[in-house]
């Protein structure tokens, strides 16, 4: 089971003009930067109630974030459910016929435990699910 949306991730073209936006107008708290060397990407999270947003910018034009940019210019890039047993629902999704990006969960930012459904079995949109 889905234990809330753990954030949802938003691509930017300029980590700090977003944050001028999230933080600066709109009043968010920023928690810091991170930069996801596997993910090619550099993070700011954002605190929402129980949720999160997630800034991402992207550190190399072949990463994931860098050519979704290219394609269409930023905006919401992916959700993120947090589960108890990430290892579990992968096995559970995998069992309901859903692709899968990783068939194993790989560490994002803050060291969680991340793992990627596939958009084309998603009805177009990318969902991640995660256990912190
Ligand atoms: N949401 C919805 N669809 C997406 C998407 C996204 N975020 N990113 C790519 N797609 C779609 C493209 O629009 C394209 O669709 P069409 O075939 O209909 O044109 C298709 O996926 C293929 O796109 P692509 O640009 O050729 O990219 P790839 O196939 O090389 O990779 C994907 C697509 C989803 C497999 C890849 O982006 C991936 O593995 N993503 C997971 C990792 C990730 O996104 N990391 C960044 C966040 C890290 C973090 O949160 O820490």
């Amino acid at each position: 089971m889905f234990e809330k949306v753990d954030h949802i991730g938003i691509a930017v073209t300029n980590l700090e003009d977003a944050l001028e936006l999230y933080r600066d107008q709109l009043g968010l708290e920023c928690k810091g930067t991170e930069v996801v060397e596997e993910q090619k990407v550099k993070v700011a999270f954002l605190p929402v109630g129980e949720s999160k947003i997630e800034l991402l910018e992207s550190t190399d034009p072949e990463g994931p974030v860098g050519k979704f940019i290219e394609k269409k210019g930023g905006g919401v890039h992916h959700l993120s459910f947090r589960v108890s047993n990430i290892e579990e629902k992968l096995e559970q999704l995998k069992q309901q016929g859903v692709a899968l990006i990783d068939q194993k969960p790989r560490y994002g930012a803050g060291g969680a435990k991340i793992a990627f459904l596939h958009p084309k079995s998603t009805g177009g949109v990318l969902i991640e699910i995660c256990e912190r």
